[in-house]
């Protein structure tokens, strides 16, 4: 690596201080990192921008001014929509088979064939089978269980008809989609067409290829992630407030360190209970050590610091920099948002990489595989690995950033009614009433990944800031729920960075303006959130009505555009951060934009211009307040006699004393 260049630039790649503490480790021992990796490796730029396609072997057809045509003729516009499309399928299809194999574990907990897996929450369970019309009337949890299962799995492999969960959309929203011919049908099946259409010399309409994409990401949004929530909440509990630590600080010294990373909740949950038994905490301590001690990385971080409080020792860029701290005994992968360069990391160190799932395996790591008749045997064996790895700590390799901030995350969507009026009176109305009367002026939901093409939580963390200032309400999920905590922002101490009427309603609840309501599966959250509120009444009859805007502004995963594009299509004003996957098309992106916008109500745009995100944002709110006809879109004006200044009023401001310092002159 090339140490000259390396350092102060990298450090500046982030804005949480851990990581700039462990990317000069980095640089000191000369272990490659994403940070490092991305300064050298250029994207091509006709490939970032959608303009390359390699669907055949008369190809790659490389698309520039003077070839406009691939040697089948596609041109651009197909060629960027057909890249689209695929994205958002691979999206679509990693949340769908996540979802799939939560459906396979619950039909096996009702089955009684899982080992210490079962059926926790009845009461979601019952909540599940209604919006499934199953009857629950003298059925065992059982009964109930394994008939939901077998429903779920019925939509997944639907050929004709819908997946049950469209219902749970607004009517007006359902009878869109219907007249577009937007509603899916099963959730295999539209990910299987929308690889077919792609298909060299098959859909060669750009409008119809993204009618296709938005129909693919309906099977994710109201299928794949809702029934991979929804399923973890019955085996694990529904989320409820729960404090949590974050950051890599939480690494204990005198503990065997665990680090479970990326998506699925299953293993992970029965670590938190293995670690806790006497046998294995006595086996920690014959090996020298005084507890054992788990973390989470990404999505898996979130599923347990939801439901059990486990802290999060970072998001997708702190992966590899968590093993740097030379302090992790075992680092627990599951499956999405891995990357590869784990296993090098972690060859400095005595740390042992574990792979558990049997679609993902690494060169270089143990598998221990999780099979759902063996779970707690199987956590136990991989507790077991790591506590036997903890004698092998190199003493003098060790850094542990001292920082550590206390969160509080566990905000699903049943718990935001709840906290609005209590187990018999909780409804959006208090929320509703609030945006209606100006005190909330919208809400926007932050999340999403990290780019190290972009700075680490930087924009995340900014724009979040910017929002709740102007009285915005901030609803977080995945890597952008982690930034958020690292910097503070999850506590009820929040409130004092609100705008005055945000911080009434914090004050009166005794929350954050920022509310972490899960994984990215747990997007499906917001979903349901919205469609509360709009069934709540009086902010129109639709998600596309609401004062609401959805951000991924360090987005970089194919997930992440299967999340926009059904944000987008379930009527959310949805912008994303960092630069399109669709830039070389025109066409393409004012099909997304203006296009989509006028069919469904919703718009999925690429802006990486913070202010101007923010300027969108507002107008937004602004335009959507104005046609509810309810108090006009006005920033702190709510009860307080003080006028926050936003942006534009500074930046007005800086104009002016530039002009009069020119006029000075
Ligand atoms: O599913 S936010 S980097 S970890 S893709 Fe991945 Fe992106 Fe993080 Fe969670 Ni979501
Ligand atoms: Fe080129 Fe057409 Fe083949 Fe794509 S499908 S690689 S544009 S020939």
């Amino acid at each position: 690596m090339n140490k000259d260049a390396a350092t102060p630039e990298l450090m500046n790649r982030t804005i949480d201080e851990t990581a700039k503490e462990l990317l000069k480790v980095a640089e000191k021992e000369g272990i490659s990192t994403a940070f490092q990796r991305a300064a050298e490796v250029k994207p091509c730029p006709i490939g970032r921008d959608g303009m390359c396609c390699k669907h055949c072997f008369m190809g790659p057809c490389r698309i520039t001014k003077k070839t406009p045509h691939g040697v089948c003729g596609a041109d651009v516009a197909t060629i960027a929509a057909r890249n689209f499309g695929r994205m958002v399928a691979a999206g679509a299809a990693a949340h769908a088979d996540h979802g799939r194999d939560m459906v396979l574990l619950l039909l096996a907990a009702a089955r009684g064939e899982t080992e210490g897996i079962e059926i926790k929450d009845v009461k979601k369970l019952h909540a599940v089978a209604g919006h499934l019309g199953i009857e629950t009337e003298g059925k065992t949890r059982e009964q109930i269980g394994e008939e939901v299962a077998l429903r779920f799995l019925e939509d997944i492999g639907r050929q004709k008809g819908q997946p049950s969960y469209i219902s749970r959309a607004p009517e007006k929203r359902q009878e869109l989609w219907a007249e577009k011919g937007l509603t899916p049908r099963g959730l295999d099946r539209e990910v299987v067409e929308m690889m077919h259409r792609t298909h060299m010399g098959v859909d060669q309409d750009p409008k119809s290829l993204l009618h296709h994409a938005m129909r693919t990401s309906l099977t994710d949004g109201w299928g794949g992630a809702m029934v991979a929530t929804d399923i973890s909440d019955i085996l694990y509990g529904t989320p409820t407030p729960i404090k949590a630590k974050m950051s890599v600080g939480l690494l204990k010294e005198d503990e065997v360190n665990i680090v479970v990373h990326g998506h699925e909740p299953s293993l992970s949950e029965m670590m938190v209970v293995a670690s806790q038994e006497p046998e294995i905490l006595d086996y920690a301590k014959s090996k020298g050590a005084n507890g054992i001690n788990l973390a989470g990385i990404c999505c898996t971080a979130n599923e347990v610091l939801m439901r059990q409080g486990v802290g999060s020792a970072g998001n997708f860029l702190n992966q590899e920099l968590t093993i740097l701290t030379g302090a992790v005994e075992a680092m627990v992968v599951d499956v999405q948002c891995i990357m590869e360069s784990l296993a090098d990391v972690a060859g400095n160190y005595h740390t042992k990489l574990i792979t558990s799932s049997p679609k993902a395996h690494i060169p270089g790591a143990i598998h221990i595989e999780f099979e759902e008749e063996h779970a707690m045997s199987v956590a136990r064996k991989v507790l077991k690995t790591a506590i036997d790895n903890f004698p092998n700590r190199k003493k003098g390799t060790i850094t542990l950033p001292d920082y550590v901030s206390e969160s509080i995350g566990g905000f699903s969507h049943e718990y935001i009614k709840y906290m609005q009026g209590g187990t018999y009176r909780g409804s959006f109305r208090p929320l509703n009433d609030a945006i209606m009367d100006g005190r909330i002026q919208g809400v926007v939901g932050i999340v999403g990944c990290n780019n190290p093409r972009d700075i680490q939580d930087s924009e995340i963390v900014n724009l979040t800031r910017e929002f709740i200032r102007r009285d915005i309400l901030v609803v977080t999920t995945g890597c952008g729920g982690i930034a958020c905590g690292k910097q503070g922002l999850l506590t009820p101490e929040t409130m004092e960075a609100a705008g005055p009427g945000l911080k009434q309603v914090c004050e009166a609840i005794g929350i954050s303006p920022v509310l972490h309501v899960g994984s990215c599966v747990d997007n499906s959250r917001i979903l349901t959130i919205a469609s509360d509120m709009v069934a709540e009444g009086g902010l129109g009859d639709d998600i596309s009505e609401l004062p609401a805007v959805g951000l991924c502004p360090e987005w970089m995963s194919e997930k992440a555009l299967a999340i926009g594009t059904y944000f987008a299509a379930s009527g959310v004003y949805t912008i994303f951060g960092v630069g399109s996957p669709v830039a070389g098309s025109e066409e393409v992106t004012r099909l997304m934009s203006e296009g989509w916008e006028q069919e469904v109500g919703g718009k999925l745009e690429f802006v990486a211009d913070r202010e101007e995100v923010i300027r969108r944002t507002v107008e937004h709110l602004t335009r959507k307040r104005k046609a509810l006809g309810i108090t006009e879109y006005a920033p702190g004006k709510f009860g307080a006699e003080k006028v926050l200044m936003d942006m534009t009023d500074r930046r007005k401001l800086e104009d002016e004393q530039k002009a009069k310092a020119e006029a000075k002159k």
